[in-house]
């Protein structure tokens, strides 16, 4: 197949059909990866993964005038399934577009979803479609393809994503676009200090429980066996911690919860690798042992006591971690010999 050159910026050198397809579905894979590692992302220090995923992101925008080239060529075959191709191209530009816009941050919701919300929803179900053309299309990987020349150009690739993704940045931050305020996992801040405003939120269908609090009752399994406790038996909440939940859906906010630390419920058990958090509606987590110093099992926040949404009577707080981790309604704490890697990346329910 030919070569056709082509000047984009610095990248002056040609892109085969094949360099294309294999350069952009490896940039695929790099987006999709950084973007499932930038969901999971609590604490700062995992902002380098958000950082490549905007990185990844500028790759594959740089990456389109070749690739329509190669879409121009494959449609003029006319193979049937074209429509389901075009779809996914489709679905790829939107989820292009959904994230810049939550970028920039100057549209927030559209049709009552954050546009964080939409990106992901939007990348989610382009994955089977990705799957399907890349078995439709195949592109059986060949030694040639990470000739010297594909190298130096994937060096040039990566050389103008790390710029345009500076000066898009840049741009945010100098044009003093709403994108300038959000945190580093891409979240907008709602409701800080003012728990009513805060979303409630839950991970995929939780409905929010009607917990009877004179019914309900806190298991604990620990080194000393299993226990029961009453709310009377948690008592105030004279425990405080001031932390930031930080919901996937784009959405962050910081608030003083109450309640007690899960240090003095849990009595350690040389045994135990791992501390099971479970809802009382079947929702779960499983936190490495060395985690437990770190977290509050609140009863209050901003002073008052959890609204049902929020968790009442009692909800998780797991401070630089993402707000999956916060379980809410929690009616067991357990302490178990399996390891904390052991669960699904993140949660099924
Ligand atoms: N039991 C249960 N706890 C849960 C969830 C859920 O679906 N079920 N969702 C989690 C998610 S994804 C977030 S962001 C926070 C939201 O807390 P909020 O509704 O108090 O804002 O709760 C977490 N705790
Ligand atoms: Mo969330």
């Amino acid at each position: 197949m030919g070569t056709r050159r082509h000047g984009l910026g610095g990248l002056r050198t040609a892109l085969s059909a094949r360099t294309t397809n294999v350069t952009l579905l490896l940039c695929l894979i790099l987006v999709f990866a950084t973007g499932v590692g930038a969901v999971a992302t609590g604490s700062a220090r995992g902002r380098w993964i958000v950082i490549a995923h905007g990185v990844a992101a500028i790759a594959v925008i740089l990456l389109i005038p070749w690739k329509s080239i190669v879409v121009r060529r494959g449609l003029r075959r006319a193979r049937a399934s074209r429509w389901a191709s075009l779809l996914l191209a489709l679905l790829v530009v939107l989820v292009l577009v959904a994230g810049i816009v939550s970028t920039t941050g100057l549209v927030r919701e559209v049709g009552g979803f954050l546009v964080m919300w939409l990106h992901i929803a939007l990348a989610l179900t382009l994955v089977p479609l990705l799957l399907w053309h890349i078995v439709a299309r195949s592109v059986r990987p060949r030694r040639t393809d990470v000739s010297r020349r594909t190298a130096m150009r994937w060096g040039v690739l990566a050389v103008l994503a790390l710029a345009g993704y500076g000066v898009a940045e840049s741009t945010i931050r100098l044009t003093g676009a709403p994108g300038a305020r959000r945190r580093f996992t891409g979240s907008y801040e709602l409701g800080s200090f003012e728990p009513a405003r805060m979303p409630v939120t839950s991970w995929l269908d939780d409905p929010v429980p009607t917990v009877d609090p004179a019914q309900w009752r806190l298991v604990i399994v620990d080194g000393t066996g299993r226990r029961e406790l009453t709310l009377a038996d948690l008592g105030g909440g004279d425990a405080q911690l001031r932390a930031t939940l930080d919901c996937t859906s784009g959405w962050y906010a910081h608030q003083d919860w109450f309640g007690v630390p899960v240090s003095t419920l849990v009595r350690p058990d040389p045994e135990a690798r791992s501390l099971l958090v479970h809802s009382v509606t079947g929702y779960w987590v499983r936190f490495p042992v060395a985690d437990i110093g770190h977290l509050l099992l609140a009863t209050q926040v901003g002073g008052r006591p959890l609204s049902s949404g929020h968790g009442y009577p009692v909800r998780l707080v797991a401070p630089n971690r993402r707000g999956f981790w916060w379980v809410k309604w929690v009616d067991r704490l357990e302490l178990q010999p399996t390891p904390a890697w052991w669960q699904p990346p993140f949660p099924v329910t």
